[in-house]
């Protein structure tokens, strides 16, 4: 999939002596304001308001840039890479609803907009789409490429799926069955057995080695020759796999890490191995899936290089109810008790979650997601009390990728009354995380153009390693060692608008409306 990049389009400037531009170059100076609390010997709280000044500088050359998936051939790999070819020729075709024309529904970052600010004037809300805030990669110029265990061709991959209109496939077909999937590594012990009869594509070794390693810095290098690019990000859609056990001596440091692997270790995962490469590879590297690829040495190993790693577990239609519908109810006061949630789906994503471990992951992934609302509200839960959780998977081939999640909320209201949220979701499966995958890349890509410094911190370098940006795309968000793990959506969001107004010196988005108010 080839394309030019677009022409980066100012929408908007900035008029404050805090903000440059320079031809390279937007350059901010930004006064971050928190409030600091600390507790008396009586008990009380005092709370500091404190300003820390950062500077921001942000590359305004927008890269030709390569999305390379592992799992290229799954449902999401070839359900995205349809819908950028469709995006990118500007495609309508006919359905029995009648005709349907290319979007990215369902991107944050091209689907939403950001209120920019109030126009001088009328006082009207100035909102902007998110995508412009800051000089970001088209999804449409995106060049996808990738890896799979299995050999199909995309076009037919993107048949096996049964995801897109037959119509919509027609006009895409001819380009997606020139693109194949490069030969992955497949160590049977990772993915469920279902799985034996599409690996037919894959590098020789069952185990990890640092051959494999190799192939797949290869692999990346070669892809980003080929088409010129200037950056590359790897994303992993690849199935879930079971859980690595993190032993002492193989992957808890970063040197353990790449020793076990040059030693064959049985317990380091296909997804590691991906992630090892990348680093070495200075290659930004998203897991979408929850299984725990990012072992503390992958972390460490990543934090050595200052390359970026991000994950876990697309959140992409259960979950994302969760996180905005559990964070609604705490915060509206109301004691949530019990959620149960249920799902049947047909895809090969349910075959593989049939099996007990890698069920294991994805019910890991899919329950940690509201312990920091309760835990916020200490007026309705006691220390360590939470509410009762369980989460169901039944694999239900009929339904294909049409996956049923039903949830039942169970929540405590005034003078011992009891509401009961029920919930009937059909999640389109591919066709919600796609937009989440174009997103994690976007934002990654673009975290790759931001440094800061401050007067403590000296001179100019980029984001932690561990991109907590990204947690409103993930239902298991990883963050760096002792910081805090935030599930709630709108707080995620708000970091992710928040950190991309300070980057061009804009106040955090306030709905205090003062202006409507105090006149
Ligand atoms: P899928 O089963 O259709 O696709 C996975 C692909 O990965 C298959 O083509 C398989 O051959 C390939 N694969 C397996 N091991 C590999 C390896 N080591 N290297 C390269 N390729 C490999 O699954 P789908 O629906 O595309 O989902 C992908 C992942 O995303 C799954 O882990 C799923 O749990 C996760 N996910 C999916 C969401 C969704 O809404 N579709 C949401 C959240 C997570
Ligand atoms: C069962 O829920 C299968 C899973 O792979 C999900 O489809 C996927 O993780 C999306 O989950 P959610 O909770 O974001 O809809």
């Amino acid at each position: 999939v080839q394309a030019q990049p677009a022409p980066a389009k100012d929408l908007f400037t900035v008029n404050s002596p805090n903000v440059t531009y320079t031809d390279d170059h937007i350059n901010t100076k930004y006064v971050y304001r928190t409030t600091a609390v600390t507790k008396t010997e009586s008990g009380k709280f005092v709370a500091s308001p404190k300003e820390t000044t950062y500077d921001f500088k942000v590359d305004r050359k927008v890269p030709k840039t390569g999305m390379m998936l592992v799992g290229w051939g799954g449902n999401n790999g070839s359900t995205v890479t349809a819908g950028i070819i469709a995006n990118r020729r500007g495609l309508v075709w006919d359905t029995r609803e009648g005709h349907r024309a290319a979007n990215y529904y369902g991107s944050v970052i091209m689907g939403s907009t950001i209120k920019l600010g109030t126009e001088a004037q009328t006082g009207e809300e100035i909102n902007i789409p998110f995508h412009d805030v800051l000089p970001m990669v088209h999804p449409n110029d995106l060049v996808v490429g990738g890896w799979d265990i299995s050999s199909l061709n995309i076009a037919a991959a993107m048949d096996r799926a049964q995801v897109l209109e037959p119509t919509l496939k027609a006009l895409v077909y001819k380009e997606m069955s020139l693109q194949k999937p490069l030969p992955s590594i497949y160590y049977p012990d990772f993915i469920a057995a279902n799985q034996e009869d599409r690996a037919d594509n894959i590098l020789p070794g069952s185990k990890a080695s640092w051959s494999h390693v190799e192939q797949i810095r290869a692999d990346i290098r070669n892809f980003k020759e080929q088409n010129n690019l200037d950056k590359i990000i790897v994303l992993w859609t690849a199935n879930t796999e079971r859980y690595a056990d993190i032993i002492p001596g193989v992957n808890d440091t970063a040197d353990n890490l790449i020793e076990a692997i040059k030693q064959g270790h049985e317990e380091v995962s296909p997804s590691t191995v991906f992630s090892v490469a990348c680093t070495l590879e200075n290659t930004p590297f998203i897991n979408g899936s929850p299984q725990n690829t990012f072992v503390p040495g992958a972390i460490q190993l990543a934090e050595k290089h200052n390359t970026f790693i991000g994950g876990d577990d697309f959140k992409s239609g259960q979950t994302k109810m969760k996180s905005a519908l559990v964070d609604f109810l705490i915060n509206a006061g109301i004691k949530l008790t019990s959620i149960a949630s249920y799902n049947h789906l047909g895809n090969n994503d349910g075959k593989n979650l049939s099996s007990q471990k890698q069920f294991r992951s994805k019910e890991i992934s899919k329950s940690n997601v509201v312990d920091d609302m309760v835990a916020a509200n200490s007026v309705l839960y006691a220390k360590d009390e939470h509410p009762d959780h369980t989460v169901v998977i039944k694999y239900m081939p009929a339904v294909g990728d049409n996956k049923r999640a039903l949830d039942e909320y169970y929540a405590e209201i005034f003078m011992g009354g009891h509401q009961t949220i029920s919930i009937f979701n059909v999640c389109e499966d591919s066709l919600l995380a796609s937009p989440l995958i174009i997103d994690l890349v976007l934002v990654a890509e673009m975290m790759t153009r931001i440094q800061w410094k401050s007067e403590e911190a000296g001179d100019y370098k980029g984001f932690h390693s561990v991109l907590s940006i990204l947690s409103y795309m993930l239902k298991a968000p990883l963050v760096p060692a002792g910081t805090p793990v935030v599930n709630a959506l709108a707080k995620q969001r708000g970091a992710l608008t928040n950190i991309f107004r300070a980057c061009i010196g804009l106040q955090p988005e306030s709905d205090m409306t003062l202006e409507h108010k105090l006149f």
